[in-house]
């Protein structure tokens, strides 16, 4: 797969570069994706549990599938595309990396002021009444923590269907979006809102759209690059070839 060189032309010159990840980016690190014929949700209906409703009518279960996936992100370690993503952060004057994904795996590779607009799976907060939860997770089979507080069951700290994204971080992705050159959408089937929207606004306010994905997705006809390349493989193609045209290499 050829990494054009007029992208390489645009990313010497930008500015400002955006980038929104998902569950593609995480792929090779060994965390299923949602909707790739082998991801999560193949198995289970993501709405039943990935959302309230889901969790209320069946709590146990929930909290079970979370702490499954929390074993696998803490076995996972970041791969080549994350650590990419890293060196996208000194290559630009100002960069704004944004995902939609839960596994932190962007922090652990050293990125720093990740926009997390789905949460994270790591922590955990009382469903009743908000406050985080530092406590004992591992319990007997059956059994799910409650809140010291108030006795409320604890849940994970992910924003789940038909929840609100943290306004902060929607807000902040959307000024990013608008303000770039160019934004870049990676590892993501761009299906799930508003997060999908952002390549939307991108290019409505004049961003070069680029995106990183092996698969087309929705989104494949209004990028202006379409690398159809995993971004493990792309991303550092892309942070070699910067490279040498700033003679960095
Ligand atoms: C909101 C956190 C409104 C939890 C997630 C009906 C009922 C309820 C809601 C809705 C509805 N219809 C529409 C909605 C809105 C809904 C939505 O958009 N639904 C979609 C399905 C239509 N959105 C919401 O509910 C959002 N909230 O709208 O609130 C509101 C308004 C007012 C008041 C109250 C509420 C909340 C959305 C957040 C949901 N939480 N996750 C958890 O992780 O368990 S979503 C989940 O999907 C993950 O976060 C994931 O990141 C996200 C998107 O998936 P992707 O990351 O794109 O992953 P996917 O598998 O889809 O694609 C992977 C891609 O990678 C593929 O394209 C593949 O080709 C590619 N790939 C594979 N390998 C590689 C690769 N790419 C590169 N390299 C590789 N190696
Ligand atoms: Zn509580």
């Amino acid at each position: 797969m050829e990494i054009p060189e007029r992208l390489i032309d645009i990313l010497e010159k930008a500015n400002y570069v955006a980038v929104l990840t998902g569950a593609g980016v995480s792929a090779e690190s060994g965390i299923k994706t949602f909707r790739d014929p082998d991801g999560l949700w193949a198995k289970f209906n993501p709405m039943e549990l990935a959302s309230i409703d889901g969790f209320m009518s069946n709590p146990q279960r929930v909290w079970e599938w979370y702490q499954y996936r929390r074993e696998v992100v803490n076995k996972a370690q970041p791969n080549a595309g994350h650590y990419a993503l890293v060196e996208f952060e000194k290559l630009f004057p100002q960069f704004t990396l944004i995902t939609q994904n839960v596994d932190r795996l962007h922090q652990r590779a050293g990125s720093t002021n990740v926009i997390e607009l789905h949460g994270n799976i790591i922590d955990n907060h009382c469903f009743n009444c908000k406050e985080p939860y530092y406590g004992e997770t591992d319990l007997p089979e059956g059994q799910i923590p409650r809140c010291p507080k108030c006795g409320g069951l604890i849940r994970p700290s992910v924003v789940w269907f038909g929840e609100m994204l943290p306004p902060d971080a929607i807000q902040q992705a959307e000024e990013a979006a608008m303000d770039c050159d160019v934004f870049f959408s990676i590892g993501t089937s761009a299906e799930v809102y508003p997060a999908a929207s952002l390549p939307y606004i991108a290019k409505r306010s004049g961003a070069v759209l680029v995106e990183v994905n092996p698969n087309p997705t929705s989104l494949s006809s209004f990028a202006d690059f379409k690398i159809s390349t995993t971004s493990a493989v792309g991303l550092p193609k892309i942070v070699e070839m910067l490279k040498k045209r700033k003679g960095l290499l």
